[in-house]
Order: structure tokens, then C-alpha cells, then sequence
């Protein structure tokens, strides 16, 4: 390497200072000879070769990353558009009411809220909402914006200066369950419906998702579902903390395959978290920097606010720029926190010559030379750069401080992020920092500050919002209805099946001819994580396409198939590969898009069912918070169902993870008819009755007779339980069964018709069936058999009415489905199902004499589904023998019965049990 380290640092910083360097000027001629004579490809070549050499110095901050300075240098900085003065007085205001709120919410109770997240961000809000953030208008959708969730208290004070919330919404904070409401912690649409639009407070959600939102406007678009002019930005504002989630940075690549240049995240390098600093042993923005670079996105670097362009325009050595990055994040929260003094001697006081650079300024000064995040003409600078910039997406890496203004309180301490309280005399050291008219002798209530309707202040920022469209956050959603078909278009899944079939090859059914109705055809988006073929539903990809934006480049290997692989520009299936976070994320933005864009579709989510919630979960519950509609397939389910996969792939819990989440209702069902019953229902009630609900459907590869529908169960099906088939009136053992019990204990005895009822889902239902008939063929016991399609709504509807008998205890009690639907039954209740028994679990209190349940807690293994369904005890015979302990249990019939069935059925009762602890 013949440029010494001196000449590069010198010539960066000379450049930043705009002092017209030699160096500079020569590069550039040359770099534009290369263009002319030898075309883009050679030069690129040209310059990579060079880049590769650089990265080869001992230089941390050369290759994937660039010197510590701002990207955009002074001069390139254009001019700033707004009242800059006027602004920051908007801004004080906003920083002391988000304080106050906290602050005033702990004085009294101790429900938390956070001061120093939105302190270090204000600017980066403010720049944003006075010059870049679009609302939505008749033909604009309006800009998307993720905003950091625990920066919620200044988008709450912005919009008490807006005069969209009032006092007392401030002094509610954080209490939503005071008389008249009250604001929500952080943004949750499902509490604050007409506020925010997206949850964000999760770290690592807002991130991925706002990557496949902003590929979902362009899928939208491309399939003519949209008619903007203007494309929307997409803007996430995240912590520095937040990057390492592995949910945030996992998927960035998307963004430069896609070009999502209408993307943009801001990343509020406070170089704090919760406990400390981020990165107190090295750089978090260079880190950072490196691989959003490497991962082909447009990063600009918002270091050093404007105080610093005259040190680095009068540092010719070179050594300003060398000493910054000699110190790590550890050191640079240091100097916020000590005097002026010790970053003179520490920081300055290295090197004789920039010592010499500070001699003009008081030591007080030094800790008010500003970092670029806050600065309003960098950051506005940065922001531009960014809306403009084209082909790629772009993350700002703006570096602030944590709790910026809070001094004493919590100013760059560790402490900070959890700082509530302050006393009077921070109060009054914030107030005069910021200028806030408030007086001593209130100040110690902090009491909220919003200026005059007529006041410059209001009126700029009513003006501002006004010229841009309108405020945010606000989630606006206009009423719309689809055309969906109505139940009898499905009166062919009402048939019985000519073959045996799956459930999940009855959905695939179920979805073509929904992809074949007029009403909704265009608005139903497929979304797969790499499983068509699993589901057999590759069949799709010829019809109906894989969405890309760019096309097919290339011939399929298998163009002369039936279902070839089909790449489309107007593709409709979201073919995500494997990632069901990102797969849930496109569900999500699908089943927001009615709010978001005004343009309801309808999200078919298939993936491999343990991958869902018990992987994604958290997205899962996100879901329910935003309001998303739409189905969620859980392919592959049970425990037994999945044959051969094993422990890491049998799925027998995720129903019980989706009844968790309020807004789903979880379905388990045995046939085809119920499938299309419950599709035909959700429909209705999604988008028609516009319900703000999700439905997760366990779906099975195991096939079996789909036997027609029987009359009048659809109410039963969708409430969740429902006869399938009575056992017979009066069963005769056959010769060789075991006679009805005569030995004079309990209630049987020869001749009395012993009743039980089995509950069955999925297609464990078949264990019911086959159990029914050995009970009454072998025992003499007549079984009804049920189909169980969803615990959740069972138990849901009793702990409604339940908690009503227990408010008015005086009234008539109400009395739920499920007890007025067994309330008749004699005899005793089983439930059997390829789940962990905590799902059936879920009603037993509500079942007349309780309910004994057979399911499949523990750990799957690979084998085949007899043995599994053995090993589980949730087969055929297994359920004759839970039934008729049951009744033993009951005294119903002699328990030596139980014992000989164990021994005629060839069942060992020593058997391992797979349940662990
Ligand atoms: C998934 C998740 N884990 C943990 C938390 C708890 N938590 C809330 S804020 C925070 C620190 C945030 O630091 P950073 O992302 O740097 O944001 P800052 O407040 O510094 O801007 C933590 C750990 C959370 N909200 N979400
Ligand atoms: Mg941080």
C-alpha cells in the first residue's frame, strides 16, 4: 500500500470540510476517464480490485465499512426547507409532554413508560412528521410507518399539540382502564384502533415486517389491486439494541433482492439498550454499516451534528477522524456522561493538535457539540438522500444519545432506559434547557404544555401536516365488503368423497375453487414457506403463479410439466421460501391490507404446522394486536398423523398455542364438509361482517373416507361440537364379547344400555369410530361419537356465560353451549384427539361428570402411525379401553372388564409412557 494512513484520513476529512481537496478532485477525474474509456462493467471491476486491496489494511473501518463521518458531506447538504427555530419550540414541547406523562403516570401509581427513548429520538420523529411522513388521502394510501414502541409518549404528545387527544388522554397513560380510557403503553391497534396501525414494541417485529410490507405494496400493484400514483414509504424507526434480534437483521437481504427502494428504516444509535451499552467494546454504527452494506442497502451514516464540520474543516491532520475511531461506543457514552473537562483531557487531550482544535471552546461547551441525530439539517439532509435514492432500500444509522436533555436524571446513564421519575430540580434543568413556559411554582406537578390555537407553534404544525397530507399515526379503515360465496357453493365438499383423501387435499380443493369465484378470486393471496409439493398444491404454481418482481429470467427445468415452476411479475402466490417469520409477515401486511391500503385481501397461510406458533409465535400473537384477518393452515399437524418425522416435526400443541391468542378461532376438523363449512363462515365473517378475527385450521395428511354432511350439524360445527354418529340403541355383544356387567356394582346390569359419548377430532375421529363400534360389539356399550371442532370456542362461550352467573348471581343463569348441549347425555364423556390433552382438557368442567381425555402428551417419535398411535394411546383400541375405565370409573361397570379388554385387545399395559415430567 503506497497512500499512507495520514493522507487517507486527511483527505476524507478535507473533503467533508469542503476546502476543495487536490486528492479528491484527481480521484474523481480520473474514476469519470475510466467511465468514459473503459465503460461501467471494466470500471466497477477496477474498483472492486482497489476495495479489496483497501480492505486488506489493518484498517477496521475500511472494506464493507467507511470512515466514522456522516455519508453525506457539508456540502452536499441541501438546504433547509422549514422554520428550523419554530420547529424546535414544536419539538421542546413535545419532548417536556412525553416526559411529563411518564413522569406524571408514576407519581401516582407505578405503571411505567419511558422518557429516554423518545428524548434521543425527537428529531428523528420531528424531521419526519414535519417534512417527509404522508397521510392518507382519497388517492394515497398515505406513507406506512413502524414507529419504536417505546417511543410511544411523543407520538402521543405530538398529537395532544395536534389536538387529536386532550389532558386528560396524557394523564391516562398507561391506564386504559380508567373511567373514559386511557392511552395505551405502546402502539397496539387492537386497543387504539383509531391510532396506531402497527405493533411494534416486540423488539425485531417492526423490522421484519415493515421489509415484507413494503414487498406487499409492490405485490399489491403489480396485481392491479391498487391505483396510487405515488408509491407509499415504507419507514421503520428502530433501537440499536433492536438489531441484534435476530428478527431484525435476518431477513434484510430481501430488501436489495427486491429493490424495495420504497423502503427506509431509521436506526436510533443511542449506543445504549436497556442494561448498557450496545456495542460498549466496539462500534455498533460500523457494525451495522457493514451489513446492511453487504446486504446491498443504501446506508447513510448521521454521526456528527454541524458543531463538528469546523473541527473537521480545521483538523488538517488528519487525527480528528483517527481519534474518533480509536474510541469505541463505551467511550463515547463516557463523554456524555462526565464533565467538559474530562472529555478535553481524554478525548482531546490525546493528541497535541486536537487539543489545540478546542482551545475556543469552554469546557461547558464541549459536551453541547451535537451528534448528528440530532441535528435537524443533517437528519432532514439523511432523510432526503433517502427518499430519493432509487434501486435499493436505505438505512439511516443516526447516532444520538440516550435520553438526550433528561442531565442529571438519566442523561447517557445506564439507568436511563428505565429512568420514570424526576425530581424538581431536574424538572426545572429540563425546562430551561428546552425553554418551556411553565413556572416555578407548578413545576413540580408537571403540569402538560400545549401553546394557543393562534400560537406560531400550533399553527406550523397543523400547517405542516396539513400540506403533507394529513396526521399520523391514524389508522383509517373505510367499511368494505366482498362478494363472498355463500355456503351452497360448497356443496360439492357437502358430498361424500368418491376416494379417501386428506383434509389438507380437501383444503387445496376448498382453495382452487375459491380461486375459480368471481367475488373474490383476485383477493385471495397464497402464501407458502417452500411446502406446495408437501401439500400437493404445486398444482397452483402453472395456475394462478409465483409472484416475482422480476418475471422468469430464466426456462424452468421442468417447463414441460403440467405444473411447472411459473414466475410471474403478476403472480399470485407469495412462494417465500423458507422463512415462516417472513411468511407471516406477508400474512400479516395481507391481512391488514383492508386498513392499510383500503383493499381487503385474503391471506391463505399453509405451512408445516410445528413451525407455526410454537416458532413464530410471538408474530402469531402480533396477529390478534393488528387486526389481521385471514386463514392460517397448520399442514402436516399431529402428533401420530406425521408418521415417520419425529420429535422435532409432530406437532400435537399448536392448537393450544393459537387458543392463547384472543382474536383466533383455533378448528380441528375431521372432514372436508366442516372445512368448507368453517372457510364459508370465516369468510362471511371477516369480510363481510367485517370482524376483526384469524382462524387457524389444523389440517392432516392422513387419508380417509369424507363421508356427506349430515343435516344440521353446520351451527354445531362452528361452535364446536356436534353428534357425528349415536352409538345404536340397544348393542348386543356378539358371541365371544364380554356380557353387560351382572355383578351387581354401579348402575349397569344385564340388559341396561350403558352410554358413552366420544369426542374426536381431526382424524383421530376414525379411533372414536372404530372404538364405537368394539364397544358395543365386544361390551355392549352404546358410544355416540362427536365431532370435536373447537375446545377453544367451547370453552370460550361457558367462560362467557360463567363469568355473567357470577356478576348476577340473583338472575337466571345463562347456560352455554356445550352444557346445553350435553345437558341430556347419560352416561360418561371421552375425548381423543392427536393433541396434548390440555386441548380437550380445556371444557371438562363443563362436562356433566367431567371428562377423561386421551391425547398425546410428550415427545413424538419416528415410526409408523399404528405404533405411534399405540405408544400414545389414541388408537381404536386404546379409546375401548379409556372408555370403559371411564365407566368403571363411574361404578358404571365392573373394573375387571377394563382389565380383560386390555388383555382381548392386545394392548401392554406396561408400555412405555411418553410423558417425561
Ligand atoms: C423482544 C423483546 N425483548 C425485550 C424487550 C424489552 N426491552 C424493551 S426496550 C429494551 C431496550 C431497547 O434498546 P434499543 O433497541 O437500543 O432502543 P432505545 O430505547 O435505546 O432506542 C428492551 C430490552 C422487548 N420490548 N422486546
Ligand atoms: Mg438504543
Amino acid at each position: 500500500m503506497s497512500i499512507e494512513k495520514k493522507e487517507i484520513y486527511g483527505s476524507r476529512s478535507a473533503s467533508s470540510s469542503g476546502n476543495g481537496d487536490k486528492l479528491g478532485e484527481s480521484l474523481q477525474s480520473v474514476f469519470e476517464l475510466a467511465l468514459e474509456s473503459q465503460g461501467p462493467e471494466r470500471t466497477a471491476q477496477l474498483l472492486e480490485k482497489l476495495a479489496t486491496q483497501l480492505r486488506s489494511t489493518p484498517r477496521p473501518s475500511l472494506g464493507q465499512t467507511t470512515p466514522y463521518l456522516n455519508t453525506i458531506s457539508v456540502e452536499d447538504q441541501p438546504p433547509y426547507p422549514g422554520d428550523w427555530r419554530v420547529e424546535r419550540r414544536i419539538k421542546s414541547l413535545m419532548r417536556w409532554n412525553a416526559m411529563a406523562m411518564v413522569v406524571k403516570a408514576n407519581s401516582t401509581t407505578n405503571v411505567g413508560g419511558h422518557i429516554s427513548t423518545y428524548a434521543s429520538a425527537a428529531t428523528l420523529y420531528e424531521i419526519g412528521f414535519n417534512h417527509f411522513f404522508r397521510g392518507a388521502t382519497e388517492s394515497f394510501p398515505g406513507d406506512i410507518i413502524y414507529f419504536q414502541g417505546h417511543a410511544a409518549p411523543g407520538m402521543y404528545a405530538r398529537a395532544f399539540l395536534e389536538g387529536r387527544l386532550d389532558e386528560k388522554h396524557l394523564q391516562n397513560f398507561r391506564q386504559e382502564l380508567a373511567e373514559g380510557g386511557g392511552l395505551s403503553s405502546y402502539p397496539h391497534p387492537y386497543l387504539m384502533p383509531d391510532f396506531w396501525q402497527f405493533p411494534t414494541v416486540s423488539m425485531g417485529l417492526g423490522p421484519i415486517m415493515s421489509l415484507y410490507q413494503a414487498r406487499f405494496n409492490r405485490y399489491l400493484h403489480a396485481r392491479g389491486l391498487t391505483n396510487w400514483k405515488e408509491e407509499p414509504k415504507v419507514w421503520a424507526f428502530l433501537g440499536d439494541g433492536e438489531s441484534d434480534e435476530v428478527d431484525t437483521l435476518g431477513a434484510i437481504t430481501l430488501g436489495a433482492r427486491e429493490n424495495l427502494d420504497n423502503l427506509i428504516w431509521v436506526i436510533n444509535c443511542n449506543l445504549q439498550r436497556l442494561d448498557g451499552p450496545v456495542r460498549g467494546n466496539g462500534k455498533i454504527i460500523q457494525e451495522l454499516e457493514g451489513l446492511f452494506r453487504g446486504a446491498g442497502w443504501n446506508v447513510i451514516k448521521v454521526i456528527w451534528g454541524s458543531d463538528w464540520d469546523d473541527l473537521f474543516a480545521r483538523d488538517k491532520s488528519g487525527l480528528l477522524l483517527q481519534r474518533m475511531e480509536e474510541c469505541v461506543d463505551g467511550d463515547f457514552q463516557k463523554y456524555v456522561v462526565e464533565p467538559g473537562s474530562y472529555t478535553r483531557k481524554h478525548f482531546f487531550g490525546k493528541y497535541p493538535e486536537l487539543l489545540a482544535l478546542v482551545t475556543h471552546l469552554k469546557d461547558e461547551q464541549l459536551p453541547k457539540l451535537m451528534r448528528g441525530g440530532h441535528d435537524t439539517r443533517k437528519v432532514y439532509a439523511a432523510y432526503k438522500v433517502a427518499v430519493e435514492h432509487q434501486g435499493q432500500p436505505t438505512v439511516i444509522l443516526a447516532k444520538t444519545v440516550k435520553g438526550y436533555g433528561l442531565g442529571e436524571a438519566g442523561e447517557g446513564k445506564n439507568i436511563s432506559h428505565q429512568q420514570k421519575k424526576m425530581n424538581e430540580k431536574e424538572l426545572r434543568e429540563f425546562r430551561e434547557r428546552f425553554e418551556i413556559p411553565i413556572s416555578d411554582d407548578v413545576i413540580a406537578e408537571t403540569p402538560f404544555y400545549r401553546p394557543p390555537a393562534d400560537s406560531v407553534e400550533t399553527k406550523y404544525l397543523l400547517e405542516r401536516r396539513k400540506a403533507l397530507g394529513g396526521f399520523l399515526p391514524a389508522r383509517i379503515v373505510k367499511p368494505t365488503t366482498l362478494d363472498v360465496p355463500k355456503p351452497d357453493y360448497f356443496v360439492e365438499f357437502f358430498k361424500e368423497s368418491r376416494t379417501e383423501i386428506s383434509t389438507t387435499t380437501a383444503f387445496g380443493s376448498v382453495l382452487r375453487s375459491l380461486l375459480r369465484h368471481k367475488g373474490i378470486n383476485k383477493n385471495i393471496v397464497p402464501i407458502i414457506p417452500d411446502e406446495a409439493r408437501t401439500f400437493g398444491l404445486d398444482v397452483l404454481f402453472r395456475e394462478i403463479g409465483i409472484y416475482s418482481s422480476k418475471g422468469q429470467l430464466y426456462e424452468p427445468v421442468d417447463s414441460q410439466t403440467l405444473s411447472f415452476y411459473h414466475e410471474a411479475k403478476d403472480g399470485q402466490i407469495l412462494e417465500e421460501g423458507i422463512t415462516e417469520a417472513g411468511s407471516m409477515a406477508s400474512f400479516i401486511a395481507s391481512g391488514t391490507s383492508y386498513a392499510t391500503h383500503g383493499v381487503p385481501t385474503i391471506p391463505f397461510y399453509i405451512y408445516y404446522s410445528m413451525f407455526g406458533p410454537q416458532r413464530v409465535g410471538d408474530l402469531f400473537w402480533l396477529a390478534g394486536d393488528i387486526r389481521a384477518k385471514g386463514f392460517l393452515l397448520g399442514a402436516t399437524s399431529g402428533r401420530t398423523t406425521l408418521n415417520g418425522e419425529g420429535l422435532q416435526h409432530q406437532d400435537g400443541h399448536s392448537l393450544l398455542h393459537a387458543s392463547t391468542i384472543p382474536t383466533c378461532l383455533p378448528y380441528d376438523p375431521a372432514f372436508g364438509y366442516e372445512l368448507a363449512v368453517i372457510v364459508a363462515d370465516g369468510l362471511r365473517r371477516m369480510y363481510v361482517e367485517n370482524e376483526d378475527i384469524f382462524y387457524y385450521l389444523s389440517l392432516y395428511n392422513e387419508n380417509h373416507a369424507m363421508p356427506p354432511m349430515p343435516p344440521g350439524v353446520e351451527d354445531g360445527i362452528l361452535k364446536g361440537l356436534y353428534r357425528f354418529k349415536a352409538g345404536p340403541e340397544n348393542p348386543h355383544p356378539a358371541s365371544g364379547g364380554h356380557p353387560l356387567p351382572s355383578d351387581g356394582r354401579g348402575a349397569g346390569g344385564e340388559g341396561k344400555n350403558l352410554k358413552a359419548h366420544i369426542f374426536g377430532s381431526g382424524p383421530i375421529i376414525q379411533s372414536a369410530l372404530k372404538a364405537q363400534e368394539i364397544l358395543a360389539e365386544k361390551y355392549g356399550v352404546s358410544a355416540d361419537v362427536w365431532s370435536a371442532t373447537s375446545y377453544k370456542l367451547l370453552r370460550t362461550d361457558a367462560i362467557r356465560c360463567q363469568r355473567w352467573n357470577m356478576m348476577h348471581p340473583t338472575e337466571p343463569p345463562k347456560k352455554s353451549y356445550i352444557e346445553t348441549l350435553l345437558a341430556k347425555e347419560q352416561g360418561t364423556f371421552v375425548a381423543v384427539s392427536d393433541n396434548i390433552r390440555t386441548v380437550s382438557d380445556q371444557i371438562a368442567p363443563w362436562v356433566p361428570g367431567g371428562l377423561f381425555t386421551l391425547g398425546t402428551d410428550g415427545f413424538g417419535r419416528s415410526d409408523t402411525r399404528a405404533r405411534l398411535r399405540r405408544y400414545f394411546a389414541v388408537d381404536a383400541e386404546s379409546t375401548v379401553i379409556g372408555t370403559l375405565y371411564a365407566l368403571a370409573e363411574k361404578n358404571l361397570i365392573s373394573r375387571d372388564i377394563v382389565a380383560q379388554a386390555i388383555k382381548d385387545l392386545g394392548v401392554d399395559p406396561e408400555k412405555m409412557q411418553p410423558q417425561i415430567v
